[in-house]
């Protein structure tokens, strides 16, 4: 399917670039959080060079079957670089990330200690693409609403320090994208996932391709209790991802095909349409 290129980088992105690489200097760890549904295509480029990532967070774990996570948290973990998979809302997965954390606050004051230093507090940058959970993962690290979180890219719009006790500081920042998305496929996917403005792309378009994707998916990725038949009576097989839209929009949207793909898209973020990872380690 050719999609129009698939870009977008407002201002604010472009101003926290800037800023996280001035902060990222006083920083000791980062945690780079993904999304669960596209751990491949929700990287950042970018970041591998900006900031050596100290702990990826794979968040939104009860979006994707337990296996699928199992699997990328297999196969992204190396030595130097802990995978652990959250639930940012409930704060499942917390205990784990904060004490990887405790662990680089104990090796530095006892580094500070050695050179007759004061201990400080632990200074964490919490980076990685719009609307994969950052916000939502500091509250609930810090146990109390303190940064803005909601269901669309570009929340966070500025570089934000935070205190945990005296142990933990914390850097909410905003989620950034490289300023031309060179992976168009994964440029759709964070699209599916709204991790990009709807403002740049044509819904239709969008949820379309999701469901394209629904249809070559294997079963691991898919959870089969759930899917969309349940959720519309309509059952996928008698169909191609373009008929499927057309009999929705017939069945639930008086025809009108953006809207049937807007439901469908708005499905799938919500979890009404089961547990889908859109991307397996071993699976393209
Ligand atoms: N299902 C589910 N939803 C989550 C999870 N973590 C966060 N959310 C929701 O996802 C939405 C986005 O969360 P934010 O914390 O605003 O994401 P962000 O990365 O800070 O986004 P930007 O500031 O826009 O870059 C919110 O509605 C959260 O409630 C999770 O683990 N599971
Ligand atoms: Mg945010």
């Amino acid at each position: 399917m050719q999609l129009p290129p698939l870009q977008w980088y407002p201002g604010h992105m472009a101003r926290a670039v800037k800023n996280l690489t001035a902060h990222l200097q006083r920083v000791d760890v980062v945690i780079e959080v993904r999304d669960a549904r596209i751990p491949h295509s929700s990287t950042h480029p970018l970041l591998a060079t900006l900031a050596p990532t100290g702990v990826i967070v794979l968040n939104r774990r009860d979006q994707v079957p337990f296996p699928v996570g199992q699997r990328w948290s297999e196969y992204l973990t190396r030595p130097e670089r802990p995978i652990i998979l959250t639930e940012a809302r409930q704060g499942q997965g917390l205990a784990q990330l904060r004490q990887s954390l405790a662990q680089v606050g104990h090796g530095l004051n006892q580094r500070r200690q050695r050179r007759g230093m004061l201990p400080r507090a632990v200074r964490v940058a919490v980076v990685g693409c719009p609307n994969v959970g950052k916000s939502a993962l500091i509250n609930r690290l810090l146990g109390r609403r303190v940064a803005s979180s909601a269901p669309k890219a570009g929340v966070t719009r500025q570089c934000q320090w935070v205190r945990l006790g005296g142990d933990l500081e914390l850097l909410d920042t905003p989620g950034i994208l490289p300023p031309r998305l060179e992976d168009q496929q994964a440029a759709i996917y964070l699209a599916i996932c709204d991790d990009i403005s709807e403002a740049v792309y044509d819904g239709y378009l969008i949820g379309l391709a999701l469901l394209a994707r629904l249809w070559v998916l294997p079963s691991p990725a898919v959870n089969p209790q759930n899917g969309l038949h349940k959720r519309y009576q309509l059952a996928p097989q008698d169909h191609t991802p373009e008929g499927y839209l057309a009999a929705l929009a017939e069945k639930k949207c008086g025809g009108n095909l953006n809207r049937s793909a807007q439901m469908v898209l708005n499905d799938f973020r919500r979890g009404n349409l089961g547990q889908i990872a859109l991307e397996l380690p071993d699976f393209h």
